[in-house]
């Protein structure tokens, strides 16, 4: 018996040993079903590998600010991380596709987009010594205000919140002024009065609250863009093959998942828009001609700047 007893604790020191503690960035809250959805990865990670590999996230940012998570992957600062994937457009435009407005406005455009994306940005991550392990959408984007919105000319002059440069230039298009904003700061830059309108996801819009700020919200459903979660090649080579395989796996399972939660949550967080006061009315067929024009517009601008990369992954979703 105490025979038996020794080689239990001899296991269990063993494998504490060998456990790995890994720090994960995400710019994003712990309300954000994007961070819950994390948040069960690395749950999933921690029980098939018997505790093995141990991923403790940092959400809001609170770790490194959004700009600064890829980089800090890219240099072993930390080994995994989770960041807003078409901010790298300003590296290439095909990591951008999915901010094009009206290029991918549904799950199933979005599904296929992604299909054509993957393997071409994977390819450009590599050339960084990053390896993309899954990507989730946020639901379809759509516009708060104050007041309804009839047509592109009442968002003229608007101090508006921005995410990345394809809503910059949309927001420019509209004769709008545009504002970079964390999806954390979103309620204190409204309530400062830095900025008065925003195209941002239902569930975006629920997690800060947007019904202390605004009165109106309407689905222009305009682009599906995406999260992506990425390791450091080196540090993922570095792990034994069995906890490799319990992370390509629970990355798996959570690249569905997600998909799943945001498709969910579509409906459930503009239904909680409605809940909590806001006005949600159809866009006007004004509304979606003026934006559609702009997006046409930003097209152009697109393709002439286009790499091969960014060419490859628009002509296959197109065909
Ligand atoms: N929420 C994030 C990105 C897109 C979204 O729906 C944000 O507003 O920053």
């Amino acid at each position: 018996m105490k025979h038996v007893l020794f080689g239990a604790a001899a296991f269990v020191c063993a494998t504490a040993a060998n456990a790995q503690s890994w720090d994960m960035p995400t710019p994003y809250g712990d309300s954000t079903f994007h961070t819950q959805n994390i948040a069960q990865f690395a749950d999933d990670v921690r029980a098939a590998t018997d505790n093995g590999l141990d991923i403790t996230l940092h959400s809001a940012g609170s770790l490194f600010p959004h700009a600064e998570i890829k980089g800090a992957v890219r240099n072993r600062q930390v080994p995994i991380g989770e960041f807003f994937l078409s901010r790298l457009s300003n590296e290439d435009l095909a990591y951008g596709v999915d901010s094009q407005p009206f290029v991918a406005t549904s799950y199933e455009d979005a599904q296929r987009l992604w299909a054509a994306q993957e393997p071409v940005i994977t390819e450009l991550l590599a050339e960084q010594g990053l390896l993309p392990l899954f990507s989730v959408p946020w639901p379809a984007q759509g516009l708060y205000t104050n007041g309804e919105i009839a047509t592109v000319d009442d968002l003229n002059g608007l101090r508006f919140r921005a995410y990345n440069a394809a809503l910059e230039e949309f927001a420019t298009l509209a004769g709008a002024a545009p504002v970079q904003v964390e999806a954390s700061n979103i309620p204190q830059a409204f309530s400062t009065g830095q900025v008065d309108a925003m195209i941002t996801s239902p569930s975006t819009g629920v997690n800060s609250t947007a019904w202390d700020f605004v009165t109106h919200y309407t689905p222009i459903n305009a682009w599906v863009p995406k999260n992506i979660v990425v390791v450091n090649q080196r540090l993922f080579d570095g792990l034994d093959a069995d906890t490799q395989e319990a992370v390509l796996a629970a990355a798996e399972a959570a690249e569905a998942r997600g998909w799943e939660m945001s498709a969910a949550e579509a409906d459930s967080m503009t239904a909680a828009l409605a809940d909590n006061g806001i006005t949600v009315y159809e866009p006007s067929a004004e509304l979606i001609e003026g934006l559609q024009a702009i997006g046409e517009t930003m097209l152009g601008t697109w393709d002439a700047a286009a790499s091969d990369s960014a060419r490859t992954v628009l002509n296959a979703y197109n065909n």
